[in-house]
């Protein structure tokens, strides 16, 4: 499947892709054994940069920013409109690589290339809109405006459990904007990377623009700790755990760099008593277990009315217990494996300590391989907190698919509760009164705290029109669609005298 999938994008001999060698290479420092979650076996092994290659990727895209920025913005969404398309050709091979090498079930993994699609769609469209604003000058005889210029070879980390999109909402942005990538994938997913960025910069040399887009594989001692250091890279923009995002944070802080950063998330949906329970139960399943728990926006916590959690439990266990858990390839899986055995750990940790803490296990919770398969899978779990809704390990992001369920009373204390954990990113409210939703979202800031807050439908799944990102611990980063190109940019404000009078603004006078 991996070795069709590579040929259908003619990278069966890309020379950092071995898929012969990967069950002796693990000596090889340079080399790393890449992994199927869904059977545990290697599948291939990838050339890593060393500090020597590092160093001239980055040379080799400030160079090439310097001719890219030349490139008139419409021209430059010419480029990404041919490289949504090539990813719209490779779409199902792509999907089969991200499905061999993290385990994502095929839907979601050619769904995530479509959200690809769609974010050069939306940049192609943007390539003709980076409008800046005039503005009336106090001074007679003054025109003012502030305008918007490339800003040079941007920096992308990204998680293994979105190794093609999130790489693009960065990537389809920044192009159009004028700047060139510098992508740092996950090590958990550098096959993808490798189809993806090659894809990308194919077209892109095809229409003769040499490193847009750059890749460094790598350790973080080797690669990342000097990526996020590196002064030749004005912006580093990162997603993945707030443990890395805080490292990131720290380090581009101190040397004055920009950073935009997309972390984790404790996301909670309140389901409130007059709610379609049968609508909330079909959002939440999607929500809490699609990518085996593995999305930053999956649903982890339910805040549900005590009139309805019965009632909605029996739903959801029920689901639970019907959904397909498998090889994520194969038609009819719903779910498939965790991405690696630390991940399964973490589960089992999570779900230890939830039992300890008075929860209690209504479904799933146990480390499972369907049959013929060892790989890394789990039973998705629903946790019920006791009585007192004291359950301190929900107030940690754990990477795999537990639920917590709380219940309410009073419609602020639910709000409270959601507002509760340290991350921010998203949110949701399944009810049928405008009121209570409209509470929800209170121009006030009174109702989510978070970045994305959604009414009647589950935490997960965005539209990349939307800015994406969070607050608190999640970041305060904005990706993807709206006004977040304003980030792969810098801005100036022009001011011209055609008065041929030197005129101070303030009134001053200094002669
Ligand atoms: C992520 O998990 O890092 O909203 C991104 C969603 C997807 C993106 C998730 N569009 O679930």
């Amino acid at each position: 499947m991996l070795r069709n999938a590579l040929n259908a994008m003619g990278l069966s001999s890309h020379p950092r892709i071995n898929l012969d060698l990967a069950a002796n290479a693990a000596s090889d420092a340079l080399l790393e054994v890449v992994s199927n979650p869904a059977t545990g076996k290697a599948i291939a092994a990838v050339k890593l940069d060393d500090e020597r290659s590092y160093y001239e990727a980055i040379g080799r895209s400030a160079a090439a920013f310097k001719r890219w920025r030349e490139i008139p913005a419409p021209v430059r969404g010419q480029v990404v409109r041919a490289i949504g398309d090539e990813f719209r050709k490779h779409k199902q091979s792509i999907g089969a690589i991200i499905t061999a090498e993290v385990g994502k079930i095929t839907s979601e993994a050619v769904g995530e290339v479509q959200e690809t699609i769609d974010i050069a769609d939306f940049a192609v469209g943007l390539s003709r809109q980076l409008y800046g604003l005039t503005m009336p000058s106090e001074r007679p005889g003054h025109a003012m405006r502030e305008q918007w210029l490339p800003l040079g070879p941007i920096g992308v980390i990204s998680a293994f459990n979105f190794p093609n999109a999130v790489w693009a909402w960065n990537a389809m942005l920044a192009a159009v904007c004028g700047d060139t990538v510098v992508w740092k994938p996950s090590l958990l997913a550098p096959l993808t990377a490798i189809a993806t960025n090659t894809i990308a910069q194919r077209v892109a040399s095809s229409w003769g623009h040499e490193d847009l887009f750059t890749l460094v594989i790598g350790r973080d001692e080797v690669v990342g700790e000097r990526l996020i250091a590196d002064t030749r890279l004005p912006l580093i923009s990162a997603t993945g755990s707030c443990r890395m995002g805080k490292r990131v944070g720290e380090v581009v802080a101190k040397r004055l760099g920009r950073s935009l950063l997309e972390l984790g998330g404790n996301n909670a949906a309140i389901v409130h008593e007059d709610a379609d329970l049968d609508l909330a139960a079909r959002a939440i399943l999607f929500a809490a277990v699609g990518t085996c728990g593995q999305r930053c926006t999956t649903t982890r916590r339910l805040i549900v009315h005590e009139k309805v959690v019965d009632a909605l439990l029996s739903k959801l266990v029920k689901a639970y217990s019907s959904v397909r858990i498998g090889d994520p390839g194969a038609e009819g899986t719903l779910v498939g494996p965790l991405v690696n055995a630390r991940a399964v750990e973490g589960f089992s940790a999570a779900i230890a300590a939830a039992r300890t803490q008075g929860g209690t296990v209504l479904v799933g919770g146990e480390k499972d391989a369907p049959a013929g398969l060892s790989g890394y899978f789990v039973q998705p779990a629903i946790v019920r907190a006791p009585a007192s809704n004291k359950l301190p390990i929900a107030n940690e992001e754990t990477f795999a698919p537990i639920l917590y369920v709380f219940t309410f009373r009073d419609p602020e204390e639910a709000i409270e509760m959601q507002n509760s954990v340290a991350q921010g990113l998203s949110s949701a409210i399944f009810t049928r009164s405008a009121a209570l939703a409209e509470r929800f979202l209170s121009p006030a800031g009174t109702g989510s705290d978070c970045g994305l807050a959604y009414v009647n439908m589950g935490t997960s799944g965005a539209e990349i029109g939307g800015a994406f990102g969070g607050e608190k611990e999640t970041g305060g980063g904005r990706e993807s669609g709206s006004d977040s190109w304003k980030a792969y940019m810098r801005r100036q404000t022009c001011s011209i005298n055609f008065s041929g009078k030197i005129e101070l603004a303030q009134g001053i006078r200094f002669e």
